[in-house]
């Protein structure tokens, strides 16, 4: 086993932690208060190819692997969860395009995000669809060369300002998940509306809304894969983008832990530094433990990817570790500010706040465990 990271991943991970230390960490702040949109660092974040990093280099993305865009996820989200969200939600609508997407629609689809800044959405979630995704009720009807879209989606990140959209919708109703579609919906399409942006309690330099499908025409050619398969398709997009959510639950945890560190080795009470409490040195060790543990679930189950190998369970894992590690750590460091950590002058709320979205995204915490205890426990026959 090999666990250090070669001079390209070095770089990249150097590259990613100056930009969350530089554009990030001192704007995460104001961006966060105002509920605004970032799009001064997301200018820069395109300029250095973060946006399109999964993107493979034929089509001008940065071809990163799956072990590389954790690495970058980790740094990003210890910057600005908000911001990372908004990063990586692309790659998340990029996803199913890149694994199942024809030669024609990679060029058609991809190739555009690469030389202008702009953004996808992945469009799942419908209001009586979340975790039993399979139960979605958005259609869409073949008519003649076209189909039409008809229903609603909720909760998509970019929504509101994606210029692309990949749709989930039944093809044939009565097939339940075996009959869902999936469909490349460009942003202009007539009937596409955008509803409600959502008023977040954290992640809130990122933008969700809901959007609306009214007789939407798409031509066949923006059918993903084939008939039936969408299902299939978001599963295997989630398996893919959930150790990144791991990812930045590292991210998050270490900033917590950091300046929890920095407030314990300087903060005074009963004439010694509260570090010195056993108490807290017992809460340090903690944190930094459930840290690397996490990372090392995230890191195998990149690795595993990159190896085309099954990762269906360990993805799961390190998403629902990675996300708990943070809630914990961002309590536990929040906790040894006190009275100060609990007021918005100081870093800590942020993060408890960003850390709770990252235990309920991309499937909640809940749906991962039954992904693993599934795999773990097989098939049974119901008597
Ligand atoms: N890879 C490949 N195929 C998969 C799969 C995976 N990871 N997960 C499920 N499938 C297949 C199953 O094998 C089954 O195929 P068959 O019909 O050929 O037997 C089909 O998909 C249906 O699977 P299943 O019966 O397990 O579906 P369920 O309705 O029980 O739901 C869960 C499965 C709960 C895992 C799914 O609904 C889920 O992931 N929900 C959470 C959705 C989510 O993450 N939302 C976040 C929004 S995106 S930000």
């Amino acid at each position: 086993m090999d666990f250090s990271m070669n001079e390209e991943q070095k770089a990249l991970q150097k590259m990613a932690l100056e930009f969350a230390e530089k554009e990030m960490k001192p704007n995460a702040s104001k961006y966060d208060r105002g509920e605004e949109f970032p799009d001064e660092i997301m200018k820069k974040a395109f300029d250095v190819g973060f946006i399109t990093c999964e993107i493979p280099s034929e089509y001008g993305g940065g071809g990163l692997n799956h072990l590389d865009t954790v690495i970058i996820s980790e740094e990003l989200a210890a910057g600005c969860a908000g911001m990372y969200t908004t990063i990586m939600a692309s790659s998340l609508a990029f996803t199913p395009i890149i694994l199942f997407g024809s030669e024609e629609q990679k060029k058609k689809f991809l190739t555009p995000f690469t030389q202008k800044l702009s953004y996808a959405s992945f469009c799942l979630t419908e209001r009586e669809a979340g975790s039993d995704a399979g139960a979605l009720k958005t259609k869409a009807q073949k008519k003649g060369s076209e189909y039409v879209i008809n229903g609603s989606k909720c909760f998509i990140t970019n929504g509101g300002l994606a210029s692309l959209y990949v749709v989930f919708a039944k093809t044939d109703p009565q097939k339940g998940a075996r009959g869902i579609s999936a469909f490349i919906v460009p942003r202009e399409t007539p009937g596409l509306t955008v509803g409600k942006t959502e008023d977040k309690m954290g992640h809130r330099a990122s933008n969700t809304a809901e959007l609306f499908f009214d007789d939407v025409k798409v031509p066949q050619e923006n059918l993903l894969g084939k008939e039936g398969i969408g299902f299939l398709i978001a599963m295997k997009t989630l398996d893919s983008t959930r150790a990144p959510v791991g990812a930045a639950g590292v991210g998050v945890a270490r900033t917590a832990l950091d300046h929890a560190v920095d407030y314990a080795r300087t903060r005074t009470q009963f004439g010694k530094p509260i570090a010195l409490f056993q108490h807290n040195a017992f809460k340090i060790s903690q944190m930094a433990t459930q840290i690397n543990a996490a990372r090392h679930l995230v890191r195998h189950a990149a690795w595993l990817m990159d190896q085309e190998k099954p990762c269906g369970k360990e993805s799961a894992m390190a998403k629902f570790y990675g996300s708990d590690v943070a809630m914990n750590v961002t309590t536990q460091a929040l906790q040894m500010f006190g009275g100060y950590g609990y007021m918005k002058d100081y870093p800590m709320e942020k993060l408890m706040r960003d850390a709770k979205l990252l235990q309920i995204y991309e499937g909640t915490n809940e749906i991962q465990k039954l992904v693993i205890s599934r795999e773990i426990v097989g098939p049974i026959k119901k008597k």
